[in-house]
């Protein structure tokens, strides 16, 4: 069974740049849904494998990918932030953007294009090819479309509406910008140095 996890600080400790309100329902209203659907799905996909032919198995798996796949992205992205993020990295992980990227500078940009052009909702995510050691910027419609199989999540970036609707109305080029003052690269180098191992 999956779980919610609990925010790894309060919900209003990243204002000025995501308010309250939406930290509180995000967490507490958004993600729980999609654990909620996660664990439903598994319980069909149980049913369906001991003789319950009223599930529809085919929709019950793309319910799975939904969920699930909302789930480990918000698990990722709240820790992915901090009261005390910003900046730039540093360790492993900043002399891997340098490598893959060109520079700091390049990465964030390109980044932020991900993030300002997903075609209706989504996010923009910094994932780690273990199979070719690279990393890559990539966009996920919903949740679990346009995913590139393989890789893991480093750095994920909810561009849903939910994510910043309240506080930025239809700007979510300013949510982006704002959004990387509180980005927690000391949570990002060490999903990228266990990843690496
Ligand atoms: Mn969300």
């Amino acid at each position: 069974k999956y779980t919610l996890p609990d925010l790894p600080y309060k919900y209003n400790d990243l204002e000025p740049h995501i308010a309250e309100e939406i930290m509180r329902l995000h967490h507490d209203k958004h993600h729980l849904a999609y654990v909620n659907g996660a664990n439903l799905a598994l319980e069909n996909l149980e049913k369906a494998r001991k003789g319950d032919t009223t599930i529809d198995v085919r929709a019950t798996l793309r319910d799975l990918s939904f969920h699930y796949s909302g789930h480990i992205l918000h698990s990722i992205f709240w820790p992915n932030m901090s009261p005390k993020g910003g900046g730039s990295p540093g360790g492993k992980i900043a002399d891997k953007i340098k490598e893959d990227f060109g520079s700091f500078d390049s990465f964030k940009d390109q980044f932020s294009k991900a993030a300002n052009t997903v075609e209706g909702i989504g996010w923009a995510l910094l994932v780690y090819d273990s199979f070719n050691d690279q990393l890559l910027i990539i966009q996920a419609e919903k949740h679990n479309l346009l995913a590139a199989q393989g890789t893991t999540p480093l750095l994920t970036l909810d561009v849903w509406e939910h994510a910043y609707y309240l506080q930025y109305k239809n700007d979510r080029a300013s949510y982006v910008k704002a959004w990387w003052n509180v980005v927690n690269w000391d949570d990002v180098e060490k999903r990228f140095q266990k990843v690496v191992k």
